[in-house]
């Protein structure tokens, strides 16, 4: 008989769904029993009895209350079989939350950055907890880079004992593209507003562009590989993090009225820009750890022409980890945006965890 195991699933926004559809064509020796579904604060989808949800049908099934965290660490360990919680929210009560499911046996599967990025003490009792006997196991593999290999990888090189000497690179899909739009190889008049607009009607941005260029999602992106890396990271506020706001513009309350306004600092970028290319550069947004110096930043760095940097396209992530063996830097690149690769990266760490528990 093939092994089976119970997944609860927290979320069904836009990499959620994505995470379902993947997960109901799965094909894999291991079964995988959802026995629980919150598609939101508001509506679950489960039974007493542990019966699988439905996932051909759980858009329209009836719904319930959902379980409060409490309840559903009691159902999920109540139940005969070892458990996944898969929480694809954005949510920081749950982040919150997951020392205590870990203690007690149940397994994280995530692309939810909040836990590994914010107050460094609930980074510290996860991974303690995860050293306990007969704890769940934790994967994050798309809080950074969507699903690019980074993380995994990273841990890899740490555990066989590589010492990490820095590590550099583009993490944000949205402040890929404005970047890799507005400062290429070739002149170009661009405007950098210009660009930030395109990239909202495109779907590239936070609803309010403000929550990509204040540079805050890097910065959570970079505490987390500082962290892996060894580096004692407060909180994604403890460093330095260049925000592209301009500070005029700060204290705007609409994302339209930043929009109609940004055009007024376009020259500020501008100049830079131009500085850049005048030397033979572009500008793009980076986060980087220097494990050596025990410095963390984000920020706008230049890049010669010739650097895998600069030619980068679309919304692409890329990385370079340079260690004590990787002298020439490792380098990791690819799509760092979009809810089918990062569902896929989900469900890939879901998989993974069924295959040790
Ligand atoms: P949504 O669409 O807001 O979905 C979240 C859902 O969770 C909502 O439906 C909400 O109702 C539900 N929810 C919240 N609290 C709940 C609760 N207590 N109980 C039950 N349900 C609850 O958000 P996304 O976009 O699906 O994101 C989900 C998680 O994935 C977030 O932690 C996000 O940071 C992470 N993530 C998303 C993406 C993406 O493609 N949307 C990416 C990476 C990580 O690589 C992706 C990307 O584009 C990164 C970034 N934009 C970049 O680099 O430019």
């Amino acid at each position: 008989m093939s092994r089976s195991v119970n997944v609860a699933i927290i979320g069904s926004g836009v990499v959620g769904s994505a995470f379902l559809g993947q997960l109901k064509n799965l094909k894999h020796s291991i079964h995988f029993n959802v026995i629980y579904l919150a598609k939101s604060s508001e509506e679950a989808l489960f039974s007493k009895s542990y019966d699988p949800v439905d996932l051909s049908t759980y858009a329209t099934a009836p719904t319930q209350t959902p379980l409060s965290l409490d309840e559903l660490v009691k159902y999920l360990k109540e139940s005969a079989k070892p458990s996944i919680l898969v929480d694809n929210t954005s949510s920081v009560a749950i982040a919150d939350f997951y020392p205590t499911f870990i203690k007690e046996g149940i397994s994280i599967a995530t692309p939810n950055k909040k836990a590994f990025s914010s107050d460094i003490s609930v980074w510290n009792e996860i991974f303690k907890n995860a050293e306990l006997p007969g704890s769940g196991l934790v994967y994050h593999e798309a809080t950074v880079g969507a699903a690019l290999p980074i993380i995994g990888p990273l841990k890899d090189l740490i555990t066989t004992g590589d010492k990490v000497e820095k590590i550099e690179g583009i993490f944000s899909g949205t402040l890929s593209y404005i970047f890799n739009e507005f400062s290429t190889s070739e002149k170009s008049d661009v405007k950098f507003s210009d660009v930030v607009k395109v990239a909202k009607k495109l779907g590239y941005t936070e609803p309010d562009p403000r929550d990509d260029l204040n540079g805050l999602d890097v910065a959570r992106k970079v505490t987390i590989l500082a962290r892996i890396s060894g580096l004692e990271v407060k909180s994604p506020t403890s460093f330095p993090v260049d925000s592209l706001i301009p500070k005029q513009l700060e204290g705007i309350q609409s994302a339209n009225e930043f929009l109609e306004k940004l055009p007024e600092y376009d020259s500020e970028i501008q100049k830079v820009k131009d500085e850049a290319f005048a030397e033979g550069k572009v500008l793009r947004f980076i986060g980087q750890v220097d494990v050596k110096d025990n410095k963390v930043s984000v920020g706008i760095g230049k890049y010669a022409f010739d650097h895998p940097f600069a030619s980068l396209k679309g919304s692409d992530n890329v990385v370079s980890i340079k260690t004590q063996r990787y002298v020439n830097p490792l380098i990791i690149q690819g799509a760092g945006a979009g809810a089918e690769i990062t569902a896929h990266g989900v469900l890939a760490d879901t998989i993974k965890i069924a295959e040790r528990i």
